[in-house]
C-alpha cells in the first residue's frame, strides 16, 4: 500500500490510460455525485473511464444516471487504475471486487478512514466534508475546467455529505467550493428540487411505518428505529427510500444517539445507520465495536441476521454504549 497526497494522486491520475471508477452499494450523492465527476474530469483530460453502478440510480439522483455504464467485457483488458470513491474498504464496494482483475491496481480516494491494507494506493482526507470537495481540489491540481454537468455533480455530493450544510462537517472549506461550483453552472435550487423534493408517495408510506417503530431508550438520550424487508415491501418502497431517516430519529430534543436498522432485501442481512449530534459523542468508536466504521456523528455497520434476531442484541448494545456516555 502506498499512501500518496492530492500532488501524487494527481500524477498517478494523470499517467493513467483507462480508469474504472467504483463506488459502494446503496450509493448515496457523494459517490454518485464523485463517480460522476470524476468521469467527467478524465475524459476531459482525454483519459477513457468507466463509470460502473451495479443497481439503478436513486430517482433523486438519476440527473447523473445517464453517464453509468456496464462494462463492456472486452474493455477490461485495457483497465489500467481502479479508483474507489467514498468506499474506505473493499466489502463496501457495490461491484464485486472479484469482477476485476487482480493486476489492475486500485486507488481508494475517502475521507472516512481507510482500511489501507486492501489497496494499492490511498488518498484519504478526513478533515473533508465529502469526497466531492477532495475531488474539486484534485480537479483544481490537474488543472481540469469545470463543466456545468461535472460542477452540479459536485455540489450534489457536498449538500448530501453537509446534510445541506447543516451537519457538524460543514466547513468554510465546504462553503467556498460550493460558491466556485455555483459559478461553475450548479443551481441550488434546480438540484435542491432533484434531491430534495423529489419524494413518491411510497417513500411517505414507509416513512410513516418507520415512525412507528421509533423507540426511546436510556431516558430519551437514545432512539432506536427499524423497518423489516417485509414492510418495505408491503409500502412497495426501494431500498434507497429511506436514505436520511435516520435524522428523524436524530432530530428529538434530547436525543444524543439515533439508530435506524433497514433489513435488506434478501432479509438475512441489517444495515444499521448510527449519528449523533456532536463529535464528543463519537458513533464510529460503536460501530467498530460492532465491526463497522464511519465518522464521529455519521457511521454505519452491516449484521449478518435477520431483523428479527439482531434487533433485541443490537438494542441491548446500543443501550450500554449510551449508558457509558458522559451525561
Ligand atoms: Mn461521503
Amino acid at each position: 500500500m502506498k499512501e500518496l497526497d492530492r500532488k501524487h494522486t494527481a500524477t498517478l491520475l494523470r499517467n493513467a490510460s483507462h480508469v474504472l471508477i467504483l463506488g459502494h452499494a446503496n450509493p448515496d450523492g457523494d459517490c454518485i455525485g464523485s463517480m460522476v465527476a470524476l468521469l467527467l474530469a478524465l475524459k476531459t483530460m482525454g483519459i477513457q473511464a468507466t463509470a460502473w453502478a451495479v443497481a439503478p440510480i436513486p430517482l433523486k439522483y438519476r440527473f447523473m444516471d445517464s453517464l453509468f455504464q456496464k462494462p463492456d467485457p472486452a474493455s477490461t483488458n485495457s483497465w489500467d487504475l481502479t479508483v474507489c470513491l467514498d468506499t474506505p474498504c473493499r466489502s463496501r464496494l457495490e461491484v464485486d471486487p472479484a469482477l476485476i482483475p487482480s493486476d489492475v491496481p486500485m486507488l481508494c480516494i475517502d475521507h472516512h478512514r481507510i482500511s489501507k491494507d486492501e489497496f494499492d494506493y490511498v488518498y484519504e482526507d478526513t478533515s473533508q466534508s465529502a469526497v466531492g470537495c477532495m475531488l474539486y481540489e484534485l480537479f483544481c491540481d490537474l488543472a481540469v475546467p469545470l463543466s456545468r454537468e461535472m460542477a452540479e455533480a459536485l455540489y450534489a455530493a457536498v449538500i448530501t455529505d453537509t446534510g445541506c450544510f447543516t451537519n457538524r462537517n460543514t466547513d468554510i472549506r465546504a462553503f467556498e467550493i460550493s460558491v466556485e461550483l455555483i459559478k461553475a453552472g450548479a443551481d441550488p435550487g434546480t438540484l435542491a428540487e432533484y434531491i430534495y423534493l423529489s419524494a413518491s408517495v411510497d417513500q411517505l408510506r414507509v416513512l410513516g411505518e418507520v415512525l412507528e417503530s421509533l423507540e426511546l431508550l436510556s431516558d430519551g438520550r437514545g432512539a432506536l428505529m427499524y423497518l423489516s424487508d417485509a414492510t418495505r415491501r408491503a409500502c412497495m418502497a426501494e431500498s434507497a427510500d429511506t436514505e436520511n431517516f435516520v435524522n428523524y430519529a436524530r432530530s428529538i430534543f434530547g436525543v444524543q444517539v439515533a439508530a435506524m436498522l433497514i433489513e435488506a432485501e434478501d432479509a438475512n442481512h441489517v444495515r444499521v445507520s448510527l449519528r449523533s449530534k456532536e463529535r464528543s459523542v463519537n458513533v464510529s468508536d460503536f460501530a467498530r465495536q460492532l465491526g463497522g466504521g464511519g465518522h464521529p456523528c455519521a457511521a454505519g455497520v452491516t449484521a449478518h441476521a435477520p431483523l428479527a434476531e439482531y434487533l433485541p442484541e443490537f438494542r441491548r448494545e446500543l443501550t450500554a454504549f449510551i449508558d457509558s456516555l458522559p451525561v
